[in-house]
Parts: structure tokens; sequence; C-alpha cells
């Protein structure tokens, strides 16, 4: 049932993602729960300190207003009597509980950073970043690169960032994308954008005079016009990403009439 379900799903939005909690939901939700309890722990702090600096205030009559309940230590002498200690007990365990508790549910949160969503149930779009001094490269899988990242909205979407000189390292802030950009090795990240519109991209390791200048644009289209756009790319036949359909007479149009980039992105695929 569930994995009909599931093939049901795949076949009838085959760019599935709209449902993936978005690494962005993940950490607003991270800085909501530590706000709020932050918050509420100030509050019950400072409010039972004011209670009882209020209570126990001096009257100005001089008088000890305990006297007759409480039997005050003499200077230099411990004080004797209490609860033995059940107050301490109790704001130390309920501390505990607490700090343990969101540990292990931050730990469980960055865990599902770290994994990404079900690759079983997610159709991701993989793409390439190179880092160079000083810009990215995106590659998808039909070979074609380009200085933009264009992704379309609600799509996993899972990046293998790499650099050809030195050390970078590629963040889309706004999405809460952020990994290493290393020569000779791959570091990877995912994300999903639930919204259209202008991202940016950012180099995050100081890598030489250009480094300020590693800002590129991530656009989130809406599905169809990111197909429409992707369909058109230059060859974009080659891959089983996309329908290849309506790719064919891109193709052979782009094939017939080679740019400078043709040559560059057919040419060194085959070989
Ligand atoms: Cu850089």
């Amino acid at each position: 049932m569930a994995t009909s379900l599931i093939t049901y799903a795949t076949v009838v939005f085959p760019l599935h993602g709209g449902d993936v909690r978005a690494p962005s939901a993940v950490f607003e939700q991270i800085f909501e729960v530590f706000l709020l309890l932050g918050t509420a722990v100030g509050v019950v702090v400072v409010a039972y300190t004011m209670y009882h600096a209020l209570k126990y205030r001096d009257d100005g009559s001089g008088t000890d207003p305990y006297a007759d309940k409480v039997e005050r230590p003499e200077m230099g002498e411990l004080p004797t009597g209490g609860t033995g200690g059940r107050k301490v007990f109790y704001s130390f365990s309920i501390s505990a509980i607490i700090v343990v508790s969101l540990i292990a549910w931050t730990y469980s949160q960055l865990l599902y950073i770290e994994q990404g969503p079900d690759p079983a149930q997610e159709e991701a779009l993989e793409i390439d970043v190179e880092g160079y001094r000083f810009g990215w490269d995106f590659i998808y899988p039909n070979g074609h690169t380009a200085n933009t990242l264009r992704v379309p909205q609600d799509r996993v979407v899972r990046l293998q960032v790499t650099s050809t000189d030195v050390f970078h390292n590629f963040g889309i802030p706004e999405l809460r994308v952020k990994t290493d950009a290393v020569p000779g090795q791959y570091t990877s990240a995912w994300f999903t954008a639930n919204e259209t519109g202008t991202y940016a991209a950012k180099c995050y390791e100081l890598c030489g005079s250009g480094h300020s200048l590693m800002t590129t644009d991530v656009v989130v289209m809406p599905q169809d016009e990111y197909e429409a756009w992707y369909n058109g790319t230059e060859g974009s036949a080659g891959s089983g990403d996309q329908p290849a359909a309506n790719g064919t007479a891109t193709e052979s149009t782009s094939l017939g009439t080679p740019t400078a980039g043709d040559v560059a992105t057919t040419g060194g695929a085959p070989a």
C-alpha cells in the first residue's frame, strides 16, 4: 500500500520535493525553540528573584518580621534547617532534563541536515559546483555549465562541491547551505527552496584578492519554467534527467550551429 502510494506520487509528481523539510526551515525551528526556552527560563529566574527580593525586603522598621519563625545564623555560622536540598535537587534535575533533551533533539535535527531526505523517495537534482579564483561553475547533469545556479522550486537539489585551485567555501545563506570547496575532493550539500526568487551565493573562505567578488545568483524558478529553461540548454538530450521527448529538436539545432560553449561541453564529455 505504502509502496504503491509512493510509486503513484513519483509518477504523478515527478519533481517531488515540496513536502521535504528544507534546511532553512529546520534551522529556523531550532532557533525558535532555543529562543522560546531561553526566554521562558529567563522569565522564571528573574520573576523568582524579584519575588523574593520583594518578599524579604527591609520594611524600614528595623525589626525582623520572621524572627519568631526562623532561627537566623550568626556571622560565621553555617545555616541549619531548610528542606534537605529539595529545591536544589529539583532545579538541577529539571535543568538537566531540559539541557539533555535539547542536545538530543538538536543533534537529531542536524543529522537530518547532514544526511538529507531519503534518496529512495526524493528524486534529487544533482549539480556539480566548481569553485575557482574567482567564481563558480555549476555543471548540470546534461553537461550544461553556467555561472548562475538555476534550480526548480520545491525540489531537492544535491550539490557536489569542489575547487579547481585553492580552498573555497560555497554558501547560500538564505537557503542555509554551506560547504567546503576543496581541490581534488567532493563535499556534498543539499537544499530545497520553497519560494521562487533570486538568492545570493557567496564564497566563505578567504581565497585571494577577488574573494569578495565570488558572489553569484541562485535563481529558484517555478518547475515548468525551469524545465523549459533546462530543455533549452546546450547538450540537454544527453542525460535521463529530463523527459527526452522535446529535447531532440533542441539538440539537433544546437549541434547544427556549434558555439564555443557547445564544443567545450559536448566535446569534453565522450573523451
Ligand atoms: Cu573563494
